[in-house]
């Protein structure tokens, strides 16, 4: 068949037959995705097994709950940046720190506290480095924004997120800053080690298909929202990893490359009340002023909150 006569089909079996109330929104993108797909199955005489592989593996994905994993791995999350970024050049806003994937791991509900957090619960204290992060949240000018809200989140040192990871304690390495009179916000952490697709799950499964490897590098994820500012999701990535550049996810971006500096003054150690050496990291957060012709930075997508 050729698009034509697809497109008819398509509209014979899924528009002409309304009888109820319809969606406009929802039957444009059906009809299209469907003559899409159809036209896929033509253009590249796929195999009705080879169909029904194809939704058994969305079964399996869904039912894993994988499928924000698959979309994070094939670059959809990505792509949505990007057409985000294009959208706000188009409508003249520019500046403040840019923006990067959400990912599928955030839990809504974390600790939250003014200024300071400490993030873990100590239970990796002795087997990895700790991280201080600290960082300054402002607006394009410069301008301090008092008790901005800061979420942070990340993985430990097996690359696993608290919730997802049953094995963690509650909340474990997420935590909601409000940022000082200062606009300052700190936290202390341990380092993260960037995160690999469960070797045996369903988006490493299609990774493989693709030849491809399912690990990010060492980051923190954040959003961070204050009255009057566009909500920011981001995350910095870390310097030196192997995977800075090589994320399955995309994530890396210019702007968001952290370095975690080694610091063993014992002055430094002392005023942080640590005892040993550290990493630092500083990540300063410029928010863009909400204007109303600006596109909507809200993502409604399903979150899990503990
Ligand atoms: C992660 O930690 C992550 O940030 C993304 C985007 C996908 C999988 C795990
Ligand atoms: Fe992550």
């Amino acid at each position: 068949m050729n698009r034509q006569e697809i497109d008819a089909l398509v509209k014979q079996m899924n528009v002409d037959t309304a009888t109820g109330e319809v969606d406009q929104r929802v039957q444009s993108i059906v009809v299209r995705l469907l003559g899409d797909l159809f036209q896929a199955i033509e253009d590249l005489d796929i195999q009705p097994s080879e169909v029904w592989k194809g939704l058994e593996y969305f079964t399996d994905a869904g039912q894993a709950n994988e499928l924000g994993l698959l979309a994070a791995g094939l670059g959809l999350e990505h792509y949505l940046d990007l057409r985000a970024d294009e959208a706000d050049a188009k409508a003249g806003i520019t500046g403040g720190t840019p923006r990067t994937i959400e990912g599928p791991l955030y839990v809504a509900g974390a600790p939250e506290s003014v200024g300071f957090a400490r993030m873990d619960d100590g239970s990796e204290s002795d087997k990895i480095d700790t991280l201080i992060i600290e960082g300054k949240v402002t607006d394009t000018d410069g301008n301090i924004i008092e008790g901005a809200k800061v979420e942070v989140w990340h993985a430990n040192s097996l690359g696993n997120y608290s919730f997802f990871d049953k094995s963690q304690s509650d909340f474990n390495l997420r935590r909601t800053i409000l940022a000082d009179a200062a606009g300052k916000y700190v936290a202390l952490t341990t380092m993260p080690v960037g995160y690999g697709c469960p070797p045996e799950g369903t988006t490493q499964f299609v990774l493989n298909k693709l030849g491809r490897h399912g690990n990010r590098p060492s980051h923190v994820h954040y959003f961070v929202s204050a009255p009057g500012f566009r909500k920011l999701t981001t995350q910095f990535n870390i310097e030196g990893d192997q995977y800075l550049w090589d994320d399955f996810a995309f994530a890396t971006r210019d702007g968001l490359v952290a370095t975690a500096v080694d610091v063993s003054d014992q002055a430094e150690m002392q005023r942080h009340g640590l005892d040993k050496p550290f990493k630092h990291i500083t990540f300063n957060i410029e928010l863009v002023k909400d204007i109303d012709a600006a596109p909507s930075t809200e993502v409604d997508r399903r979150r899990a909150s503990a």
